[in-house]
């Protein structure tokens, strides 16, 4: 045991209190755009990260029993990306697909579905929390994304992995982003299967991330490309994926 429960208690309330206060303080003066502000929603976000790794440490997400799998499990969000590329893959069954990982990683590299699907492989039944207020628990099988990071090398100055996606809301692509260490966390897999056959299109096929201690939006569907990079800002608005740019929900999204 790491902490007694004093302490836990302490550190919740001091130093996770602390951090909606100076996001509400932010949005009271209507200065969300202001570099000031930014570093204070950095730190604040910087500060949840701390926190739920000091509790938490490397700790896994819970996994379950092939019986708690939910009959059903949705689809959210985009279901069929639009784009042409995309969908002649997809006529092929992905046959013709490959996954770049380039950016700030020591060798460049593009892995077609074959090499991936011949990696060791980490399977995990997880509960999925859409911030929109459903869950799910699914059965997904992939190859942890460390894996693949082993094999490009990551370069001194690469903090985040950022995910391209294959679909749109309005022209504009879904991307994602994660910190090093839940990219190396062991259950940060890309998933090419759920509940024991292929991924289907509308949970993203061929690959979509599964980063089980964050929120639903966080598992990006359609990946087509990681890029290492060493900040967010040129990332879209900068805010570190598609939600999070577009109605301000938080980057880290632990749960
Ligand atoms: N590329 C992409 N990834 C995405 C989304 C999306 O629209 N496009 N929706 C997100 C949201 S809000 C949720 S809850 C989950 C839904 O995953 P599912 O369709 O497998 O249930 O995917 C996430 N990843
Ligand atoms: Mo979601």
């Amino acid at each position: 045991m790491v902490f007694s429960p004093t302490r836990r208690t302490f550190l919740t309330a001091g130093l996770v209190g602390a951090a909606p206060l100076v996001l509400s303080g932010c949005d009271v003066f209507g200065l969300a755009q202001s570099q000031g502000v930014n570093d204070a929603l950095g730190s604040s976000e910087d500060l949840a990260r701390h926190v739920q790794r000091l509790l938490g440490g490397e700790a896994l997400a819970p996994e379950f029993e092939e019986a708690e799998m939910s009959p059903v499990f949705r689809t959210n969000g985009n279901t069929m990306p639009a784009d042409s590329a995309y969908q002649a893959l997809a006529q092929r069954n992905f046959a013709g697909f490959s996954l770049a990982v380039d950016g700030l990683v020591e060798r460049p590299m593009q892995f077609t579905l074959a090499e991936i699907m011949a990696m060791p492989s980490r399977t995990q039944i997880t509960r999925h929390d859409c911030v929109e207020g459903w869950s799910a628990i699914g059965k997904w099988t992939g190859v942890p994304l460390a894996r693949l990071l082993d094999q490009t090398g990551l370069k001194q100055d690469a903090r985040y992995v950022v995910f391209h996606c294959a679909d749109d809301f309005s022209g504009s692509k879904y991307y994602e982003s994660i910190d090093l260490d839940a990219a190396h966390h062991p259950q940060t897999i890309l998933a090419y299967g759920m509940n024991d056959a292929p991924l289907p299109i509308g949970h993203g096929a061929p690959l979509r991330l599964r980063v089980e201690r964050q929120l639903g939006y966080k598992q990006a569907k359609f990946v087509m490309r990681i890029e290492a990079v060493a900040s967010l800002d040129s990332l879209g608005a900068g805010r570190g994926g598609y939600w999070e740019d577009a109605i301000g929900y938080d980057w880290y999204a632990g749960i």
